[in-house]
């Protein structure tokens, strides 16, 4: 099984090796792709050395499985170039997430969606992957109808010049810029870049990739997202509406029996959610469930989850092991 990693040098493509080996992915043999200036550089995965190559070298090995996360521009491009030689592209850029005959996969929720012929599937935006994992389970029970939810997003999200820009604003030292303004110490409520209707884009794959993974073109989701100085995972305030009554108990024990959601949820103790506990694993916690008692049926709940891992680099693996699973190869 020859696997690629377009994107191998980037963090979300450090966390997909780290993902790859932590569970064993049965590969034979590793290509990591990234842009000229790495072609040639040395990566470790398992204890052998496998050197980087272009994306031109990568078609050409004709591997099984590519897993991307390398941009939009790369993906439009070269995903269609692999899936010509027989590749299946899981894609984690928005580049194919809406397209209509794209899957847009969380495996827990829609895998089953994937046929033999899908060639290249869509890794959904990291923000609504948690928040999808959360809202499934209830979806399916009650019926969600309007979803408002606000993102605290990691600074990972952005890269690593996000991470450089609040060390350098951390120890006072100049440096490039990933955000019009200082992270250090603010909250910074852009999120990609702003659209005609006031929104940003990042707000708007909440709205629009919700509907498409619950298949209900229903569901309405209202997003606020906001950056701030933190680099363990990404944080959601919730508010649901559904079209049923429930019971907090009845909730939290769906949410407790879902797989990849673990319920941490004693206010009591002071046990809720939060980055740094959820830094490094691959589930999706959720917390401060509770009924919200100014509106019927409405529900406000504390989402958190590695953005690099089930936001990405967990979530694409999971596909992949999904595709294994089949006898499609
Ligand atoms: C972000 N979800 O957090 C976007 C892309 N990773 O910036």
């Amino acid at each position: 099984m020859k696997v690629a990693v377009v994107g191998a040098t980037g963090m979300v493509g450090q966390v997909m090796l780290q993902v790859l080996e932590e569970r064993n992915f049965p590969l034979t043999e590793l290509i990591p792709v990234a842009s000229k200036k790495s072609v040639g550089k040395e990566l470790t995965f398992k204890g052998k050395k496998f050197k980087v190559v272009d994306l031109e070298t990568a078609v050409g090995r004709k591997p099984e499985i590519a897993l991307f996360s390398a941009g939009g521009e790369t993906s439009l491009e070269w995903a269609p170039k692999f899936a010509a030689v027989g590749t299946r592209v899981i894609d984690n850029s928005s580049a194919w997430r809406m397209h209509p005959e794209i899957k847009l996969v969380v495996p827990e929720i829609n895998a089953e969606a994937l046929t033999e012929v899908d060639k290249i599937i869509a890794n959904p935006n990291c923000s609504t992957i948690q928040l999808v994992m959360a809202l499934s389970p209830l979806h399916k029970k009650y019926g969600v109808r309007r979803v408002v939810v606000s993102t605290y997003q990691s600074i990972t999200g952005t890269g690593v010049k996000a991470v450089e820009q609040l060390e350098n604003e951390y120890i006072g030292r100049a440096g490039e810029m990933a955000y019009p303004y200082p992270i250090h110490k603010n909250a910074i409520p852009h999120c990609d870049v702003f659209l005609e209707n006031d929104y940003t884009k990042e707000e708007m794959k909440l709205t629009h990739e919700t509907k498409k993974i619950l298949a209900d073109d229903s569901v309405l989701v209202s997003a606020t997202a906001v950056r701030i100085p933190v680099v363990g995972g990404h944080s959601e305030s919730v508010n649901v509406t559904f079209d049923q009554d429930f019971e907090v108990g009845e909730v939290k024990n769906l949410l407790k029996n879902t797989n990849g959601v673990v319920v941490q949820d004693h206010v009591e103790v002071n046990q809720y959610p939060m980055p740094i506990y959820a830094e490094g694993k691959n589930e999706v916690f959720v917390g401060r469930i509770r009924r919200d008692f100014t509106a019927k049926n409405s529900l406000n709940m504390w989402v958190v989850a590695d953005n690099l891992r089930k936001g990405a680099a967990t979530n694409t693996v999971q596909i992949a092991e999904y595709l294994l699973s089949k006898d499609w190869f």
